[in-house]
């Protein structure tokens, strides 16, 4: 695949990497299970280690985490945390130039040319791509062990899965995968069964960000899809099995075989009566995601009987069961953003990244508890991100650090995580930080509807990618940076899916963000949020039949929403209000975003867009 098997044959090194890697438990069951894919692989971790001239391979078995934390706690890479308070905690600080996903160097690499991957993509020639790539890689882990990570991603024994390998010099990006998806022996039958996998490529090179790449080949590795990235040992650029297989390759996977993969949560709510409802909800990175994902009912809700529990806090796979969706977390870990995570937000989080976590970017105290942003009172002597005596002035924590956890640690994890059919999905959301226009929660009065709601997501940036924060972007279904192929023809493929279920998910749109005058958020957020969601379970079991009729869609009646004590029912009043001549000028400002998939813009959406407009215009 990489134009040098031949002399990898004959390599200097090839007899001691052939023994490295069949000394592997992994790769002894993967023979075992599958001779085929055994030989493949064999063959693929060996030119890759030729081309990097690494001086010795270790394919992951599953239980190195230990050995491996250790080794870059002597070197001084890792920090021990306050073992009694953290017990098995670490800090990492990455290179302050190598903190956050990178859009701009981040490509979709095919032979046919950028009408393919649509406007909102950076397209380069496969070819010309894998010249560049091979040229960085050569040589660059001379000295150094290549560690290959056999991952999988969704329950072990799902039909709806999928493996990949990662080969990588990092002992980093190592220490994740370990966290976040399921590694090494306990995965051998799973990618043996399924007979295929994704192929990650990673070096961490010289880490130059003017050369960082992060390339996906979606027709290469047996058109199962190959990522190769370099100069970058962070987040969604090196954790290949996340955003890279999870999102941008699985999509096309998705549209191939007729499923979704979404940057989505998925929570189970259960009613006081026992009965459980899965939504679902699409939110822009560092938009609250991960806090609905872990949503606990406020006391008196509890007491009644509400409960929540989670099945993924990020990306949601969807599969087409006898008409209905349902859905699966691919992952097995949060890669989660720190700052703003406390007891207050998201008492659950707090709970799971006390044990076992490995925090990135963050500052820590005098006895070297972890500290960030929205904790609490800034601790005397505390050290900021990049190890220095915080001087009030610049951040404690960068404002994308971040924890990873293993998903064992949440104490409510849904009983259906496991579940290799995944759960019934009943509801997505749409949404994201907007501090005008966008009501508390609207629901839409058809699927294509809800499709239009998601198309139109203009949400604020975050600092979870480079560039700035604050600007509205046009970002559909909070998959902007992770839709690898034309935007249009992703629409079109969700008008598909909703034509061939027989039970689709309701779809909203909810803003938590809206802000006063003053600049104040009107909704109290967090935990109250729990007054939405027991709206939106309503509608779906049928307790709630009536609701406003807007030209936009249907919003609660004010009194079926159970509102907070501490707001102002005016207040709350002003934000389900449909504001029809600033949503005529949202429609306006939307359309040349639109215009640019050309011909792949979906007719049927169109139509959908001018009906929804006649009846705003009708409103004036
Ligand atoms: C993430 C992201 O890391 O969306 O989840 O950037
Ligand atoms: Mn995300």
């Amino acid at each position: 695949m990489l134009g040098v098997e031949k002399e990898a044959k004959q390599g200097q090194f090839v007899q001691s990497y052939r023994e490295e890697i069949g000394s592997s438990l992994f790769m002894k069951l993967l023979r075992k299970e599958n001779e085929g894919i055994f030989n493949e692989v064999s063959d693929l971790i060996t030119e890759y280690a030729f081309l990097t001239g690494a001086h010795s391979i270790h394919v992951i078995d599953g239980n190195e985490e230990k050995t491996i934390t250790d080794e870059l706690h002597r070197e001084g890479k890792l920090i021990k945390l306050n073992e009694s308070n953290f017990p098995n905690c670490y800090l990492y600080r990455s290179p302050p130039f190598d903190v956050a996903r990178s859009e701009k160097d981040t490509y979709i690499c095919t032979e046919r040319g950028p009408e393919e991957v649509g406007p909102t993509n950076n397209w380069m020639n496969s070819r010309d791509a894998m010249k560049i790539a091979i040229s960085n890689l050569k040589g660059s882990m001379a000295g150094k062990v290549l560690y290959a990570v056999p991952y999988w991603l969704g329950p072990l024994s799902s039909g709806f899965g999928d493996g990949g390998f990662e080969l990588t010099d990092s002992r980093y990006v190592v220490l994740n995968l370990m966290k976040i998806t399921r590694v090494g022996e306990k995965v051998a039958k799973s990618i043996a069964m399924k007979n295929s996998y994704v192929l990650g490529l990673h070096s961490t090179a010289r880490l130059n960000p003017e050369k960082r790449f992060i390339m996906h080949f979606p027709d290469e590795n047996r058109k199962m899809g190959l990522v190769v990235s370099f100069n970058t040992d962070y987040g969604g650029n090196a954790l290949l099995s996340k955003k890279c297989h999870a999102l941008r390759i699985a999509s096309f996977k998705a549209r191939r075989e007729g499923w979704l993969a979404e940057h989505m949560m998925l929570i189970e709510v259960k009613d006081p009566s026992g009965k459980s409802t899965f939504i679902s909800g699409a939110f822009p990175s560092s938009s609250g995601k991960t806090n609905l994902s872990m949503l606990k009912p406020p006391e008196h809700y509890a007491k009644e009987g509400w409960a929540t529990s989670l099945i993924s806090d990020d990306i949601t796979w969807m599969n087409n069961v006898e008409g209905t969706l349902r859905g699966i977390n691919p992952e097995y870990g949060f890669f989660g953003v720190a700052p703003h995570t406390s007891m207050k937000t998201n008492p659950g989080a707090m709970e799971a990244i006390m044990k076992n976590t490995l925090f990135t970017n963050v500052g820590i105290d005098r006895d070297r508890n972890p500290f960030w942003e929205g904790m609490g009172p800034v601790p005397d002597g505390v050290i900021d991100w990049q190890g220095r005596v915080y001087d009030g002035k610049e951040k404690i924590a960068h404002p994308n650090s971040r924890f990873t956890t293993p998903i064992h640690e949440y104490a409510d994890l849904s009983k259906d995580y496991e579940n290799p059919m995944g759960a019934p999905v009943s509801a997505f959301l749409f949404g994201g930080r907007r501090s005008d226009l966008i009501p508390l929660i609207m629901e839409a009065k058809s699927w294509n509807e809800g499709v239009l709601f998601g198309a139109m997501q203009r949400v604020e940036t975050t600092a979870a990618a480079i560039g700035k924060v604050g600007e509205l972007r046009n970002d559909p279904m909070a998959m902007r940076p992770f839709m690898p192929y034309n935007m249009g023809e992703y629409f079109q493929h969700y008008i598909e899916i909703g034509k061939i279920l027989k039970n689709p998910p309701k779809i909203y749109n909810v803003n938590w963000f809206r802000k006063d005058g003053m600049g104040n958020f009107i909704w109290p957020g967090y935990s109250e949020n729990m007054r939405v969601v027991e709206w939106i379970v309503k509608r779906i079991d049928g307790t709630i039949t009536s609701a406003v009729d807007t030209p936009m869609g249907y919003v609660p009646n004010i009194d079926d929403l159970r509102l907070p004590a501490n707001v102002e029912r005016d207040k709350i009043k002003s934000i389900l209000e449909i504001d029809a001549k600033g949503f005529l000028n949202e429609f306006d400002t939307i359309e040349p975003f639109f215009k640019s998939f050309g011909s792949m813009f979906p007719e049927e959406l169109w139509r959908t867009y001018h009906n929804v407009r006649d009846r705003l215009e009708r409103e004036l």
